[in-house]
């Protein structure tokens, strides 16, 4: 299904890894949980990983890198670039959105994405894994994704950060004190925090009934959340 989004890049002379990556789809994992619940800190972490195994054989030691091979896109970092796009005809209302602590129409949020993912695939043909991180938000960007991503890419599951409401707040609070976000002040919280349990929370209840969550304890410190992070991702693949 690659092959079918792009034509280009089917010219070069294909890499083994390519021509299976043509008969795949995109794989997506879904990043969700609220307002600071560290999404985007341990989508980094997953991207930057690179463990160093050690088998020692007689006379020498050889070292195996390993990593997830994720690219991460943050839905909210595409719609702050989109706002912050010169011409754009919709930084206007992304900056109402944002502010506001609203979710953004899901046309807007779904192009961004399918671009970038498209980007990637073009740059680099072995980068099809995919962390979507904030997004599905609502029923409206669940119905977007579906109508334009169906056949597409596969969701392989959803990677669920739960953190109670208060330290969620608590660790926006403070990034906002050199962040430079609209929306990382005590009034935007609130209405952010209300708009993840009003929309967001039943999409992940949606995902629940399917059997697709994967819920981590993100109340806890970095390390200890990515322990947990790396054996779901060791497991699943
Ligand atoms: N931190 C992280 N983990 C920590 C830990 N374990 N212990 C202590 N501190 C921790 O982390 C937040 C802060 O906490 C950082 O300072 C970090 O160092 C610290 P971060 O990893 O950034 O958390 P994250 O969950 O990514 O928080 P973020 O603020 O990005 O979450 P939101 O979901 O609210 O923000 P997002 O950027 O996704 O969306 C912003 C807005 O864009 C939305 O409100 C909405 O208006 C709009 N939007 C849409 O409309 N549609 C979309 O699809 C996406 C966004
Ligand atoms: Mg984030």
């Amino acid at each position: 299904m690659i092959g079918r989004w792009f034509g280009s890049v089917s010219q070069r002379v294909p890499s083994l890894l390519y021509r299976v990556s043509l008969m795949m789809n995109p794989q997506v994992v879904f990043v969700l949980g609220g307002p600071g619940a560290g999404k985007g800190t341990q989508c980094c972490k997953i991207v930057e990983v690179r463990e160093m195994e050690r088998e020692r054989t007689m006379e020498t030691t050889i070292l195996t890198l390993m990593s997830y091979n994720y690219t991460h896109l943050s839905a909210g970092d595409l719609l702050r670039e989109e706002r912050a796009r010169e011409g754009s005809e919709f930084g206007q209302l992304i900056a109402n959105y944002i502010k506001e602590g609203k979710i953004v129409p899901v046309n807007i949020t779904i192009n961004l994405l399918k671009k970038a993912m498209l980007e990637t695939m073009e740059k680099d043909e072995k980068k099809f894994r995919f962390l979507i991180d904030g997004f599905p938000r609502n029923e409206d960007n669940l119905q977007g994704w579906n109508t334009v991503m169906d056949g597409k890419a596969d969701v392989k599951f959803v990677l669920f950060f739960d953190c109670g409401n208060e330290v969620c707040i608590n660790r926006c609070l403070e990034r906002g004190k050199s962040s430079g976000r609209s929306d990382d002040n005590r009034e935007s919280l609130e209405k952010r925090i209300q708009t993840y349990l009003q929309s967001t929370r039943p999409i992940i209840e949606l995902y629940e009934k399917l059997g697709k969550v994967r819920t981590i304890d993100a109340s806890r410190s970095v390390d200890e959340v990515f322990a947990d992070v790396k054996a779901v991702l060791d497991k699943e693949g």
